[in-house]
């Protein structure tokens, strides 16, 4: 090899190795690779060699440049990989002795309510049961007397399936699985999560909670459903709380109520809340129909029973003072963590 190029490439690894900072690489860089670097000096140097020498020089010379670049690239990667490695030993570390800096997590507002309203129940003598949010037409339905076809059917907008099988509008759909499940007689509350194609306002979501509660034995009367409604109302808000009964029709009770109350909101003034009837439609129920029953596989002859469709995720703005309902799924954490129990 060429003496001045053999020279220039000891001086240059020698400089290599010493130098194990960002900058100084790139002072190397400049230093050999630069425009008036030392390497380049001998590629313009080309001129100035014989020409039968001319080839073999060039050549070497652009080894020399080739074996600088991937020096210098290979360095530094090891050099950052190092300095990365210190950081993550020394100053990184995470030291689990310190106090955590995540929020404390809270129970959602519904599930509070909730609760509390399985706790009055289940104190009263009732099970707490699970079902399906996915269910089929004959249990959403037709196993309520509410046949194909049956105007009722257009007051819970479904969300159908490719499937055929249909989204749980109301928590009535288990009505049928858990009569057939314990026979009677029965005291069962059910809540779930139920979902409707509806226009969402201040007191309308298309994802909301029920609780569904029955409860079915022998002399079975209005008087029982009256006495359970206002029990778990007095417990739910430890105060006296206004409600009114009125005639509501369901097909799968006769007679069918609906039990409104007075809006907590507004104080019964009226307000988005309660669409400025200064009520709400918090719980229907009724006594449950003889087909539902029969469907059910209950005796009609020696037993009655009555049912609710309690509006939780309603139950919980009245409870909470929520104002709007779509703050409950709306996932805002500002909202939310007040309720850190
Ligand atoms: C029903 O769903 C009947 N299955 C209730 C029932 C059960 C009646 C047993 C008789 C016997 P309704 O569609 O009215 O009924 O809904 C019941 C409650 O759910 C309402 O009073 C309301 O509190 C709540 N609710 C209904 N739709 C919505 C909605 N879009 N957003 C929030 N809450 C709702």
């Amino acid at each position: 090899m060429d003496n001045r190029i053999q020279r220039l490439r000891e001086q240059f690894l020698e400089n290599l190795q010493r130098a194990n900072a960002a900058e100084a690489f790139e002072e190397l860089r400049v230093q050999y690779l630069g425009k008036k670097g030392e390497i380049t000096g001998l590629l313009k140097n080309m001129a100035s060699i014989e020409p039968e020498r001319r080839k073999e020089y060039g050549a070497l010379v652009n080894q020399l440049k080739e074996e600088a670049e991937n020096g210098i690239k290979k360095r530094m990667e090891e050099a950052h990989a190092r300095e990365l490695n210190a950081r993550i030993a020394a100053t990184e570390r995470y030291d689990l002795t310190l106090p955590s800096m995540v929020r404390q997590g809270s129970y959602h507002p519904i599930t509070l309510v909730q609760r509390e309203v399985e706790q009055i129940f289940a104190s009263m003598g009732f099970t707490i049961e699970d079902y399906d949010e996915i269910v089929d037409d004959y249990h959403c339905f037709e196993a309520l007397n509410i046949p194909k076809h049956h105007p009722a059917r257009d007051m819970q907008d479904t969300y159908y399936l490719s499937n055929g099988q249909l989204l749980k509008t109301h928590t009535s759909a288990a009505q049928n699985a858990i009569m057939k499940k314990y026979g009677a007689p029965l005291r069962a509350i059910f809540p779930g999560r139920c979902f409707r194609n509806e226009s969402t306002d201040a007191c309308h979501e298309n994802t909301f909670f029920q609780m569904e509660g029955i409860m079915i034995d022998e002399n079975i009367s209005i008087s029982n459903l009256i006495y359970f409604m206002k029990t778990m109302l007095s417990e739910v808000f430890q105060r006296d709380v206004k409600v009114r009964l009125r005639p509501g029709f369901f097909p799968f009770v006769e007679p069918g109520f609906e039990l409104d109350i007075s809006c907590l909101i507004c104080g019964g003034e009226g307000c988005p809340s309660c669409k400025n009837s200064g009520w709400l439609e918090l719980c229907p129920c009724g006594m449950i129909h003889p087909n539902v029953l029969k469907a059910g596989g209950i005796d009609t002859e020696k037993y009655t029973g009555f049912a609710f469709g309690l509006g939780l995720t309603r139950l919980a703005m009245m409870k909470y003072g929520i104002k709007d309902i779509r703050d409950l799924n709306s996932g805002n954490l500002k909202s939310l963590d007040q309720f850190v129990k």
